[in-house]
């Protein structure tokens, strides 16, 4: 399958995040997306660069204030102090209900909180940069599709779901499927689905098209009961507005068996098929695996065949943008999987 990939997914090479109150190795490394790359080159995939800038996209996503605040945040932290050079930032204070969110603050870290839903996800020199190119790729992978290509993978990280319009949140910044989806609908597609089957409930790709009927939404996920991100993702969750029946989630509870995950997998694909969608986005997450370290669903690297060519029997032109999957060993093979039952007749 056509990939798109850059290098400058490296930089963002936070040393440590908050794991059960301990500074821990991030999961989110740069080794995921090298693992693909490798294993993407062994079965002779095509890898090239983004042909399009997602400069304007991202305005109609993101609002101007968190795009500016994302853009200047690692030389305003600097600012502060220049021995920040080596310090990660982190939120401590966040602006809950009753608070003002309207007014941004002039101190740096209370900026940090209110453009953030938790403090997992932690900001280095290179994330702008990082997640910037994985936005550029989502964009090009729409104006690919829009030239007649009919699926492309971005092999990018940081991941995007959890990015909401203006705020960022577990190891997301940039709402990558959000741009796919939007870019697909600038170059004249009128009816965009993504179909998210990370782990986790991709909070931020619904809030951003809740009130939309253009683009429908649909994750399997872990409930949110007791899984991440916790306060968004339930059954009622339907859209409002226009959006009204245009947002379907299809939660399971943490340990549940492949068999059920696939009859949900099932229940998306019909929905799809009645929506009578042109263009189909995945949110493609292998947390979903079996020995995954943050998710308990029991796929194996077989299962990411069958997820494959049912994606391919929906029958549309496709973007696969990569989010989770934190097994980094087999990832470049359960990627794979995924792809190559994808092209198979
Ligand atoms: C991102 B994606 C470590 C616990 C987990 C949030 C999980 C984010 C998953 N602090 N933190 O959906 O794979
Ligand atoms: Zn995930």
């Amino acid at each position: 399958m056509l990939t798109l990939y850059s290098s400058l997914h490296k930089d963002h090479a936070p040393e440590y995040e908050f794991y059960r109150g301990e500074r821990v190795p991030c999961f989110e490394s740069p080794s995921r997306a090298m693992i693909i790359q490798n294993e993407l080159k062994k079965s002779g995939h095509r890898v090239i660069s983004s042909t399009s800038d997602s400069r304007h996209v991202l305005s109609q996503i993101h609002t101007a204030r968190y795009l500016a605040f994302m853009e200047s945040a690692w030389s305003r932290w600097l600012a502060n102090d220049s021995s920040n050079a080596t310090v990660q930032p982190f939120p401590s204070v966040w602006p809950v209900r009753s608070l003002r969110s309207d007014i941004e603050p002039e101190n740096f870290i209370a900026q940090l909180g209110l453009y953030s839903m938790d403090n997992g996800s932690p900001l280095v020199e290179g994330t702008w940069a990082a997640a910037k190119a994985g936005a550029d790729a989502a964009a090009s992978a729409a104006d690919l599709i829009a030239k007649g290509e009919s699926s492309v993978f971005c092999a990018t990280r940081p991941p995007g779901h959890h990015a909401g319009a203006d705020f960022m949140g577990g190891y997301c910044f940039l709402n990558n499927a959000a741009v796919a989806a939007q870019t697909l609908l600038n170059n004249h597609y009128s009816r965009v689905a993504i179909l998210d089957i990370d782990y986790h409930h991709g909070n931020g790709t619904q809030s951003i098209f809740y009130d939309r009927s253009d683009v429908l939404f649909i994750s399997i996920h872990g409930d949110p009961q007791t899984e991440y991100p916790f306060y968004l993702g339930h059954s009622d969750e339907v859209g409002e507005g226009k959006g009204e029946g245009f947002n379907l989630n299809l939660p399971l509870s943490a340990g549940t068996s492949t068999d059920k995950w696939f009859e949900a997998l099932e229940d998306a694909c019909l929905r799809i098929g009645r929506f009578q969608a042109d263009a189909l986005v995945v949110s493609l997450g292998l947390d979903t695996f079996i020995s995954d370290p943050i998710s308990k669903f029991s796929l194996v690297g077989e299962d990411f065949k069958r997820v494959g060519a049912r994606l391919k029997r929906i029958g549309l032109p496709t973007i696969l943008v990569l989010e989770g999957g934190y097994a980094t060993k087999e990832l470049g093979v359960n990627t794979v999987n995924v792809l190559d039952a994808f092209e198979m007749d």
